[in-house]
């Protein structure tokens, strides 16, 4: 068991990422047993769940004549065209039906205004606007996070960068992470987590101290 000052966060392992998902990641339904593994050795555990209105302008439905996948300029920068996915109360934007969800003692939504989305857990996009979750692990006394969960690229990515720069000790347990890889992304993300000082590791190499 870690202790007190440790939180685990399991990042949108929800079904909309899963095979059959709207925007499915490859083998992404593999990460639940890693996840549940994980869960029985933390106090505190933190789950994130993306959760769009219909009308949210990350979804390429909503901009006639755009694709999905394509790249489009927002006021708060540059923003990929997703299919519509996780929507407020839909199945798709529940969690996995095997994630143990029950010793979760915070669920973080996120992507829930429809001007902006929110990949990090901690801010969304325009990398200003807070979701509270700092502040909720700080009031807590925790200081080390160990991260896991969908997609790699994107949500993990910016959760675990956006943590790092804020001063939590970050690792990242790959095992329990799979990507949608768009152009490289997979391997710009593990960069960019790398240079913000996240620890890249595998679930059965944690050492908890
Ligand atoms: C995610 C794209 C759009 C993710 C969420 O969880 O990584 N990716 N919304
Ligand atoms: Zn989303």
């Amino acid at each position: 068991m870690t202790g007190p000052d440790t939180a685990l966060i399991l990042i949108d392992i929800q079904n909309d990422f899963c095979p059959g998902g709207a925007l499915a990641v490859a083998d992404g339904d593999a990460v639940v047993p890693v996840a549940n593994a994980l869960i029985d050795k933390f106090e505190t555990i933190v789950l994130t769940q993306d959760w769009h209105p219909a009308d949210h302008s990350s979804f390429a439905s909503n901009h006639p004549g755009k694709d999905a996948f394509s790249l489009i300029e927002m006021p708060y920068g540059p923003q990929v065209l997703w299919p519509p996915h996780c929507i407020q109360g839909s199945e798709g934007a529940a969690f996995h039906k095997d994630l143990v969800t029950d010793k979760a003692n915070l669920i973080v939504r996120k992507g829930f205004r429809s001007a902006i989305d929110s990949y990090s857990a901690f801010f969304e996009n325009d990398h200003e606007t807070t979701t509270g979750l700092a502040g909720y692990l700080k009031d807590r006394g925790i200081s080390k996070l160990v991260m896991t969960g969908l997609a790699t690229d994107f949500c993990v990515r910016f959760s675990a960068v956006d943590a790092a720069k804020l001063g939590f000790s970050v690792t990242l347990a790959e095992d329990g992470c799979r990507a949608i890889d768009l152009d490289g992304s997979l391997d710009a993300a593990k960069a960019a987590m790398r240079e913000a000082g996240v620890t890249l590791t595998t679930s059965g190499n944690l050492t908890f101290g």
